[in-house]
């Protein structure tokens, strides 16, 4: 199988715990080459943009208010299969429901403060990717 890319977030909660560091050496431990990484706070206006798929789901605003409430760290990650790999390295959405040792369980509170966002199809992928790092070839 060829490598893929896929997009990553440390979101504002897993920031506001200073565990960029830990999530970061599970992703390289994992075999996860990073490929581009930033940190920024986004605009209201970025993170509706990055959501927009959302925008008719009850949980809209909230989502964008948790995205804006601090800086996250967008990364570009690259290894074989990383799409769904990144998935199963990550848990399910709801911490609390996320399998032991995930990132989400360990990182994670619940539903909304889920520690990190991972891209979730090739599709997907390519659009978050260049969202954030539009020169980059995906
Ligand atoms: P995921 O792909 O696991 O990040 O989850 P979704 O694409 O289903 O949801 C995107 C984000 O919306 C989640 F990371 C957290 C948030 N969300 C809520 O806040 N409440 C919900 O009921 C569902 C999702």
């Amino acid at each position: 199988m060829t490598t893929q890319k896929t997009l990553t977030i440390i979101k504002p909660d897993a920031v506001g715990k200073n565990a960029i560091g830990e999530i970061i050496h599970r992703f390289e431990l994992s075999g996860f080459t990073i490929v581009a990484m930033s940190m920024e706070r986004l605009t209201k206006e970025r993170a509706e943009g990055f959501y927009k798929v959302h925008k008719e789901k009850p949980f809209f605003g909230e989502l964008v208010e948790f995205m804006t409430s601090g800086p996250c760290v967008p990364m570009v990650l690259e290894k074989e299969n990383a799409i769904d790999d990144l998935r199963t390295l990550i848990g399910v959405t709801d911490s609390t429901k996320a399998a032991s040792g995930t990132i989400r369980q360990n990182f994670g509170m619940d539903i909304q403060c889920n520690a990190v966002h991972a891209s979730d199809s090739v599709e997907n992928a390519g659009f978050e990717v260049n969202y954030f790092f539009p020169d980059i070839k995906v």
